[in-house]
Protein backbone atom coordinates (compact mmCIF):
# COMPACT_ATOMS: atom_id res chain seq x y z
CA UNK A 1 0.00 0.00 0.00
CA UNK A 2 1.28 3.50 -1.05
CA UNK A 3 2.33 5.76 1.68
CA UNK A 4 0.85 9.00 1.61
CA UNK A 5 2.22 12.03 3.83
CA UNK A 6 -0.05 15.12 4.69
CA UNK A 7 -1.07 17.71 7.49
CA UNK A 8 -4.04 17.52 10.05
CA UNK A 9 -6.30 20.38 9.15
CA UNK A 10 -8.80 19.17 11.45
CA UNK A 11 -9.13 16.89 14.91
CA UNK A 12 -11.75 15.20 16.44
CA UNK A 13 -11.02 12.23 18.48
CA UNK A 14 -9.76 9.82 16.89
CA UNK A 15 -10.59 11.20 13.42
CA UNK A 16 -9.18 13.89 11.70
CA UNK A 17 -9.17 15.69 7.91
CA UNK A 18 -5.89 15.55 6.24
CA UNK A 19 -4.66 17.42 3.12
CA UNK A 20 -2.93 15.39 1.21
CA UNK A 21 0.70 16.81 0.18
CA UNK A 22 1.28 15.87 -3.27
CA UNK A 23 -2.87 16.18 -4.32
CA UNK A 24 -3.78 18.70 -1.79
CA UNK A 25 -6.84 17.21 -1.55
CA UNK A 26 -8.67 16.25 2.19
CA UNK A 27 -8.50 13.17 3.63
CA UNK A 28 -10.82 11.23 6.51
CA UNK A 29 -8.34 9.57 8.38
CA UNK A 30 -8.63 7.22 11.60
CA UNK A 31 -5.60 6.92 13.92
CA UNK A 32 -4.06 3.62 14.53
CA UNK A 33 -4.43 1.93 17.98
CA UNK A 34 -2.73 3.68 20.50
CA UNK A 35 -0.39 6.03 18.61
CA UNK A 36 0.95 9.48 20.49
CA UNK A 37 4.08 11.37 20.62
CA UNK A 38 5.77 10.53 23.69
CA UNK A 39 7.40 13.59 24.48
CA UNK A 40 3.74 15.30 24.41
CA UNK A 41 2.02 14.05 27.70
CA UNK A 42 -1.59 14.91 26.10
CA UNK A 43 -4.90 13.98 26.02
CA UNK A 44 -5.35 13.86 22.57
CA UNK A 45 -3.16 12.53 20.09
CA UNK A 46 -2.67 14.59 17.11
CA UNK A 47 -3.39 18.35 16.39
CA UNK A 48 -4.04 20.52 13.48
CA UNK A 49 -0.89 21.31 11.68
CA UNK A 50 0.52 18.16 12.60
CA UNK A 51 2.53 16.31 9.73
CA UNK A 52 1.06 12.65 9.40
CA UNK A 53 2.00 9.52 7.43
CA UNK A 54 -1.20 7.46 6.19
CA UNK A 55 -2.38 4.59 3.87
CA UNK A 56 -5.50 4.52 2.02
CA UNK A 57 -7.82 1.85 3.22
CA UNK A 58 -10.51 -0.11 1.26
CA UNK A 59 -13.37 1.96 2.87
CA UNK A 60 -11.60 4.86 0.93
CA UNK A 61 -10.43 6.39 4.18
CA UNK A 62 -6.75 7.18 5.22
CA UNK A 63 -5.07 5.33 8.49
CA UNK A 64 -2.81 7.18 9.86
CA UNK A 65 0.42 4.65 11.47
CA UNK A 66 3.25 8.05 12.02
CA UNK A 67 2.75 11.33 13.35
CA UNK A 68 6.17 13.35 12.72
CA UNK A 69 7.97 14.63 15.50
CA UNK A 70 6.47 18.51 16.07
CA UNK A 71 8.88 21.77 16.11
CA UNK A 72 6.31 23.70 18.45
CA UNK A 73 2.78 23.17 19.91
CA UNK A 74 0.32 25.15 21.73
CA UNK A 75 -1.05 23.14 24.39
CA UNK A 76 -4.12 24.19 26.61
CA UNK A 77 -4.44 23.50 30.14
CA UNK A 78 -6.60 20.32 31.01
CA UNK A 79 -9.38 21.14 33.35
CA UNK A 80 -9.21 20.70 37.01
CA UNK A 81 -5.87 18.64 38.83
CA UNK A 82 -5.24 16.69 35.85
CA UNK A 83 -1.80 17.31 34.58
CA UNK A 84 -2.38 16.07 30.91
CA UNK A 85 -2.91 18.90 28.69
CA UNK A 86 -5.07 19.09 25.00
CA UNK A 87 -3.07 20.07 22.01
CA UNK A 88 -4.24 22.63 20.01
CA UNK A 89 -2.14 23.13 17.04
CA UNK A 90 1.39 22.38 15.99
CA UNK A 91 4.24 23.27 14.00
CA UNK A 92 2.84 26.71 13.98
CA UNK A 93 5.32 29.81 11.58
CA UNK A 94 3.84 32.70 12.96
CA UNK A 95 1.22 34.42 15.74
CA UNK A 96 -1.05 37.17 14.41
CA UNK A 97 -2.23 39.22 16.98
CA UNK A 98 -5.52 40.87 15.65
CA UNK A 99 -5.90 44.19 17.32
CA UNK A 100 -8.11 47.08 17.25
CA UNK A 101 -8.77 50.67 18.84
CA UNK A 102 -12.06 50.83 17.65
CA UNK A 103 -14.55 48.41 18.57
CA UNK A 104 -13.69 45.96 20.28
CA UNK A 105 -11.18 47.99 21.20
CA UNK A 106 -7.95 45.62 22.34
CA UNK A 107 -5.92 46.55 25.31
CA UNK A 108 -2.10 46.44 25.17
CA UNK A 109 -2.73 43.75 28.01
CA UNK A 110 -3.96 41.57 25.85
CA UNK A 111 -1.33 41.89 23.03
CA UNK A 112 1.01 41.52 26.12
CA UNK A 113 -0.24 38.17 27.30
CA UNK A 114 -0.32 36.87 23.61
CA UNK A 115 2.98 37.59 22.77
CA UNK A 116 4.48 35.76 26.44
CA UNK A 117 2.08 32.53 24.66
CA UNK A 118 3.74 32.79 21.46
CA UNK A 119 7.79 32.95 23.04
CA UNK A 120 6.85 30.38 25.90
CA UNK A 121 5.40 28.52 23.05
CA UNK A 122 8.60 28.96 20.74
CA UNK A 123 7.00 30.50 17.50
CA UNK A 124 9.23 31.34 15.84
CA UNK A 125 7.50 35.04 14.80
CA UNK A 126 4.71 37.36 15.80
CA UNK A 127 2.99 39.65 14.21
CA UNK A 128 0.52 42.23 15.63
CA UNK A 129 -2.38 44.16 13.24
CA UNK A 130 -4.59 47.18 14.32
CA UNK A 131 -7.36 46.54 12.04
CA UNK A 132 -10.53 48.60 11.34
CA UNK A 133 -8.53 51.48 10.71
CA UNK A 134 -11.12 52.94 8.72
CA UNK A 135 -12.43 53.85 11.64
CA UNK A 136 -9.94 55.68 13.44
CA UNK A 137 -9.83 59.55 13.87
CA UNK A 138 -6.77 61.51 13.84
CA UNK A 139 -6.07 61.19 17.81
CA UNK A 140 -7.07 57.16 17.48
CA UNK A 141 -4.44 56.76 14.58
CA UNK A 142 -1.81 58.79 15.88
CA UNK A 143 -2.30 55.94 18.92
CA UNK A 144 -2.12 52.89 16.75
CA UNK A 145 1.28 54.87 14.97
CA UNK A 146 2.41 55.23 18.54
CA UNK A 147 1.51 51.61 19.92
CA UNK A 148 2.88 50.06 16.42
CA UNK A 149 6.34 51.63 16.48
CA UNK A 150 6.60 50.44 20.50
CA UNK A 151 6.16 46.64 19.41
CA UNK A 152 8.42 47.40 16.43
CA UNK A 153 11.25 48.65 18.48
CA UNK A 154 10.79 45.72 20.94
CA UNK A 155 11.22 43.38 17.66
CA UNK A 156 8.00 42.77 16.52
CA UNK A 157 6.29 42.94 13.29
CA UNK A 158 3.43 45.47 13.29
CA UNK A 159 0.85 46.93 10.91
CA UNK A 160 -2.20 49.54 10.53
CA UNK A 161 -4.74 48.02 8.33
CA UNK A 162 -8.38 47.39 7.20
CA UNK A 163 -9.40 43.75 6.73
CA UNK A 164 -12.85 45.97 4.62
CA UNK A 165 -10.06 47.47 2.32
CA UNK A 166 -8.70 45.92 -0.57
CA UNK A 167 -6.00 48.02 -1.09
CA UNK A 168 -4.42 45.86 2.36
CA UNK A 169 -4.36 42.71 0.13
CA UNK A 170 -0.63 42.79 -0.99
CA UNK A 171 0.28 43.56 2.45
CA UNK A 172 -1.69 41.18 3.72
CA UNK A 173 -0.34 38.18 1.76
CA UNK A 174 3.46 39.23 2.22
CA UNK A 175 2.62 38.68 6.21
CA UNK A 176 0.92 34.88 5.79
CA UNK A 177 2.86 33.54 2.56
CA UNK A 178 5.11 30.23 2.89
CA UNK A 179 3.51 30.17 6.31
CA UNK A 180 1.52 28.78 8.94
CA UNK A 181 -0.04 31.03 11.31
CA UNK A 182 -2.39 30.84 13.89
CA UNK A 183 -4.27 33.86 14.40
CA UNK A 184 -5.69 34.99 18.08
CA UNK A 185 -8.03 38.46 18.69
CA UNK A 186 -10.88 39.46 20.68
CA UNK A 187 -14.68 38.41 19.48
CA UNK A 188 -15.22 40.94 16.53
CA UNK A 189 -11.84 42.61 16.02
CA UNK A 190 -12.30 40.99 12.68
CA UNK A 191 -10.67 37.30 11.68
CA UNK A 192 -13.36 36.35 9.75
CA UNK A 193 -13.05 39.28 7.73
CA UNK A 194 -9.30 39.33 7.13
CA UNK A 195 -9.38 35.52 6.11
CA UNK A 196 -12.45 35.91 3.73
CA UNK A 197 -10.11 39.02 2.07
CA UNK A 198 -7.58 36.52 1.94
CA UNK A 199 -10.06 34.12 0.46
CA UNK A 200 -13.34 34.90 -0.96
CA UNK A 201 -13.77 31.28 -1.12
CA UNK A 202 -13.63 30.33 2.35
CA UNK A 203 -17.12 32.41 2.85
CA UNK A 204 -16.34 32.41 6.62
CA UNK A 205 -19.75 34.13 8.52
CA UNK A 206 -18.73 37.59 9.74
CA UNK A 207 -20.21 39.97 12.24
CA UNK A 208 -21.86 37.91 14.29
CA UNK A 209 -20.47 37.15 17.91
CA UNK A 210 -19.49 33.51 17.14
CA UNK A 211 -21.36 30.67 19.12
CA UNK A 212 -17.80 29.66 20.97
CA UNK A 213 -17.57 33.17 22.90
CA UNK A 214 -21.10 32.71 24.28
CA UNK A 215 -19.63 32.88 28.07
CA UNK A 216 -20.61 30.02 30.57
CA UNK A 217 -21.71 27.70 27.73
CA UNK A 218 -19.59 24.70 28.07
CA UNK A 219 -18.37 24.12 24.11
CA UNK A 220 -16.07 21.83 22.69
CA UNK A 221 -12.89 23.68 21.52
CA UNK A 222 -11.84 23.10 18.04
CA UNK A 223 -9.17 24.64 16.24
CA UNK A 224 -9.57 25.14 12.18
CA UNK A 225 -7.04 25.14 9.66
CA UNK A 226 -8.29 27.56 6.85
CA UNK A 227 -6.35 27.09 3.86
CA UNK A 228 -5.20 29.82 1.75
CA UNK A 229 -3.27 27.81 -1.73
CA UNK A 230 -2.99 31.33 -3.51
CA UNK A 231 -0.28 31.91 -1.14
CA UNK A 232 0.87 28.65 0.10
CA UNK A 233 -0.20 29.39 3.05
CA UNK A 234 -2.75 28.32 6.15
CA UNK A 235 -4.07 29.96 8.96
CA UNK A 236 -5.61 28.77 12.50
CA UNK A 237 -8.28 30.01 14.10
CA UNK A 238 -8.88 28.51 17.40
CA UNK A 239 -12.37 30.41 18.46
CA UNK A 240 -13.72 30.18 22.24
CA UNK A 241 -10.14 29.64 23.53
CA UNK A 242 -9.87 31.90 27.03
CA UNK A 243 -6.76 33.64 27.09
CA UNK A 244 -6.06 31.94 30.63
CA UNK A 245 -6.32 28.51 28.78
CA UNK A 246 -2.82 28.69 27.26
CA UNK A 247 -1.16 30.16 30.00
CA UNK A 248 1.07 27.23 31.06
CA UNK A 249 3.62 29.23 33.22
CA UNK A 250 4.86 29.94 36.43
CA UNK A 251 5.45 33.69 37.38
CA UNK A 252 8.99 33.33 37.51
CA UNK A 253 9.08 32.17 34.18
CA UNK A 254 7.32 35.80 32.60
CA UNK A 255 9.97 37.72 32.56
CA UNK A 256 11.67 35.31 30.49
CA UNK A 257 9.26 35.67 27.70
CA UNK A 258 9.28 39.48 27.76
CA UNK A 259 12.00 39.85 25.17
CA UNK A 260 12.82 43.21 25.85
CA UNK A 261 13.55 42.05 29.52
CA UNK A 262 15.87 39.96 28.32
CA UNK A 263 19.32 41.91 28.22
CA UNK A 264 19.11 43.33 31.82
CA UNK A 265 18.02 39.90 33.71
CA UNK A 266 20.95 38.81 34.60
CA UNK A 267 21.86 42.38 36.31
CA UNK A 268 19.00 41.71 38.90
CA UNK A 269 20.85 40.95 42.25
CA UNK A 270 18.49 38.30 43.32
CA UNK A 271 18.40 35.44 40.66
CA UNK A 272 15.04 34.58 41.48
CA UNK A 273 13.83 38.22 40.99
CA UNK A 274 10.24 39.23 39.99
CA UNK A 275 11.03 42.45 39.54
CA UNK A 276 7.99 43.50 41.86
CA UNK A 277 9.68 44.94 45.12
CA UNK A 278 13.10 43.39 45.12
CA UNK A 279 16.02 45.64 45.71
CA UNK A 280 18.98 46.25 43.18
CA UNK A 281 16.42 45.04 40.60
CA UNK A 282 17.73 45.62 36.67
CA UNK A 283 14.53 45.50 35.09
CA UNK A 284 12.63 48.07 37.36
CA UNK A 285 15.65 50.40 36.74
CA UNK A 286 15.63 50.12 33.05
CA UNK A 287 11.77 50.97 33.12
CA UNK A 288 13.09 54.01 35.23
CA UNK A 289 15.70 55.13 32.42
CA UNK A 290 13.23 54.64 29.59
CA UNK A 291 15.48 51.58 28.47
CA UNK A 292 12.26 49.45 28.70
CA UNK A 293 8.32 50.73 28.25
CA UNK A 294 6.73 51.36 31.18
CA UNK A 295 3.64 50.05 29.36
CA UNK A 296 5.04 46.86 28.74
CA UNK A 297 6.11 46.28 32.66
CA UNK A 298 2.75 47.43 33.95
CA UNK A 299 1.23 44.70 31.79
CA UNK A 300 4.15 42.09 33.10
CA UNK A 301 2.83 43.20 36.68
CA UNK A 302 -0.54 42.62 35.78
CA UNK A 303 0.57 38.78 34.12
CA UNK A 304 1.78 37.99 37.77
CA UNK A 305 -1.13 38.87 39.37
CA UNK A 306 -3.48 37.03 37.02
CA UNK A 307 -1.52 34.05 37.50
CA UNK A 308 -1.55 34.44 41.33
CA UNK A 309 -5.53 35.03 41.09
CA UNK A 310 -5.90 31.96 38.98
CA UNK A 311 -4.08 29.90 41.69
CA UNK A 312 -6.45 30.59 44.35
N1 LIG B 1 -15.21 49.25 9.54
C1 LIG B 1 -14.59 48.07 9.59
N2 LIG B 1 -15.25 46.98 10.01
C2 LIG B 1 -14.60 45.79 10.06
C3 LIG B 1 -13.25 45.65 9.65
N3 LIG B 1 -12.90 44.36 9.80
C4 LIG B 1 -13.98 43.72 10.29
N4 LIG B 1 -15.03 44.58 10.44
C5 LIG B 1 -16.38 44.27 10.93
O1 LIG B 1 -16.32 43.84 12.27
C6 LIG B 1 -17.34 42.89 12.54
C7 LIG B 1 -16.75 41.64 13.18
O2 LIG B 1 -15.89 41.01 12.24
P1 LIG B 1 -15.61 39.44 12.25
O3 LIG B 1 -14.69 39.17 11.13
O4 LIG B 1 -16.90 38.68 12.28
O5 LIG B 1 -14.87 39.29 13.65
P2 LIG B 1 -14.20 37.97 14.29
O6 LIG B 1 -12.89 38.38 14.85
O7 LIG B 1 -14.19 36.87 13.30
O8 LIG B 1 -15.20 37.65 15.49
P3 LIG B 1 -15.52 36.21 16.16
O9 LIG B 1 -15.75 35.22 15.07
O10 LIG B 1 -16.73 36.46 17.01
O11 LIG B 1 -14.31 35.87 17.01
C8 LIG B 1 -18.04 42.62 11.20
O12 LIG B 1 -19.23 43.37 11.16
C9 LIG B 1 -17.02 43.12 10.18
O13 LIG B 1 -17.62 43.56 8.99
C10 LIG B 1 -12.57 46.82 9.20
O14 LIG B 1 -11.38 46.82 8.84
N5 LIG B 1 -13.28 47.99 9.20
MG1 LIG C 1 -15.09 34.99 13.28
ZN1 LIG D 1 14.57 42.11 38.89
Amino acid sequence: MENKTGTVTHSKGNWCTVLEKDTQTAIECRLKGKLRLTAWNTTNPVAVGDVVHFTIETDGNGLIHAIEERKNGIIRKAAGKNPQAHIIAANIDQLIILATLAYPRTSLGFIDRMLVIAEAYKIPKSVILWNKCDLYDAEMYTKAQYHAQMYHNIGYHTYILSALNNAFLPILSQIIENKTSVIVGHSGTGKSTLLNLLNPNLNIKTGDISVWSNKGKHTTTLATMHLLPLYHAQIIDTPGIKELDFFNIEPHEVSRYYIDFLPYLSDCKFSNCLHQNEPHCAIKNAVQENKIYSERYQNYLGILEMLRQDKK
